[in-house]
């Protein structure tokens, strides 16, 4: 099929890309939160929402849900109106920052009971797990200070590590749980799990089951991030990815908009380093918000993004740039790297979809559908998605 081979195209049968429940609702910056028409006003019609993209391209049959965000009375009924939709629940994110109690931290404060009223969130997730058949656990920890000074360091990290342990003592043998980490904000002298190193330690100390998890939005500008992706595989710790794409901070714009290169160089890095495929521990993850653009067809967008990306990732002829690495050719190597960048594989893509009863255009397929016009139509008062991101 043009430029892919069938062999190439078949490594690109089995993707999954998880959304996140919440790129669905409105979101904003701490200035405005705009309202989009037709946003959905509960978990069902996220699902329902989600359920969209996948039909238009195939790529993303997992919900990722947020508690509270999605917090519903019957886990169970959840379970089956998203597989009627021809989804399945993802990754359970949990949620320690919005609560008063956790001002001065959640699983790392001082006050036991905070803690302990944290270790408990993270239980009640475990238990959503248990009823949607949600595989993994995902910690994100707003947890940090502000002012030099302010808390013990090592006495937080301790505490980390002991609340961590509790919450993985209680995952079962078939799920997992993922620590992402992000070096600033909300806190802004410091994060507790600041970085990839830290989040390392802390899952490392757990067990098999404890994974990284690499939100792509956040480090320091200049970070090469497909180094870590390299180092995580190599040390069999990258549980799963955040995408989305940043201009100067955690912007959680759509993956690939802002340095789709630097998507091209992780996507080659998870690829060589057996993150891709099947059997492969990695999950692909969004985690992103729309605040001007339609939500919809926002993860459309992303969700080829990520694909024409893996894409390339896959035409990169390992063997000559092994050759070429080998004998020191600088710029042979570099060529056939960007040989690969370079190669336009959205007409074969276009006619592979065909092929598989799925629409050529994805994005033209859902504005046609009416679906955007009936949302807008029936939904009244949508949801916020969060606070930001
Ligand atoms: C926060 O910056 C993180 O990216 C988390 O993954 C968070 O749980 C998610 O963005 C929803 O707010
Ligand atoms: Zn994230
Ligand atoms: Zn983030």
């Amino acid at each position: 099929m043009g430029t892919l081979s069938s062999s190439l195209l078949s490594q690109l049968e089995s993707q999954v890309i998880e959304l996140p429940s919440w790129a669905f609702g409105n979101s904003g910056t701490r200035f405005k939160v705009f309202s989009t028409p037709g946003t959905p006003r509960t978990i069902q019609e996220k699902l329902a929402d989600a359920a969209q993209v996948n039909k238009v391209t195939g790529l993303s049959p997992k919900v990722a849900l947020h508690i509270p965000w999605d917090k519903v009375d019957d886990y169970d009924a959840l379970r089956d109106t998203a597989a009627e939709l021809g989804v399945t629940v993802g990754t359970v994110n949990s949620n320690t920052f919005q609560d008063d109690a956790y001002k001065f931290g959640s699983l790392t404060h001082i006050d036991a009971g905070i803690r302990q009223k944290a270790i408990d969130h993270h239980f009640e997730c475990i238990d959503v797990m248990d009823a949607t058949g949600s595989q993994d656990l995902k910690i994100w920890l707003a947890d940090g200070t502000n002012y030099p000074g302010q808390g013990n360091l090592r006495g937080r990290q301790d505490r980390l590590a002991d609340s961590l342990q509790k919450i993985y003592d209680r995952i079962g043998e078939s799920q997992r749980m993922v620590l992402e980490y992000k070096f600033f904000e909300p806190a802004f002298y410091h994060t507790d799990v600041p970085d990839w190193g830290t989040s390392y330690a802390q899952v490392s100390a757990l067990g098999d089951r404890a994974l990284v998890c690499l939100d792509t939005g956040h480090h320091a500008p200049g970070t090469n991030i497909e180094f870590i992706v390299m180092q995580l595989l190599r040390l069999g710790k990258l549980g799963s990815f955040d995408f989305n794409s940043r201009f100067y901070a955690d912007d959680d714009l759509i993956v690939g908009a802002a340095d789709p290169f630097q998507l091209f160089r992780i996507l080659f890095e998870v690829v060589r380093g057996g993150g891709y495929g099947p059997g492969s521990p990695v999950a692909f993850m969004l985690d992103q918000c729309h605040n001007v653009e339609d939500k919809i067809p926002g993860q459309i967008r992303s969700v080829l993004n990520v694909q024409e990306m893996t894409a390339r990732a896959l035409l990169v002829d390992t063997e000559a740039l092994d050759a070429a690495q080998n004998a020191e050719d600088v710029l042979g190597a570099n060529n056939i790297l960007m040989d690969a960048f370079y190669t336009d594989v959205r007409p074969a893509l276009a006619e592979w979809r065909e092929g598989r009863g799925l629409p050529a255009d994805p994005m033209k397929a859902y504005l046609a559908s009416g679906y955007q016009k009936n949302i807008a139509e029936t939904r009244v008062g949508g949801q916020q998605a969060s606070w930001g991101a």
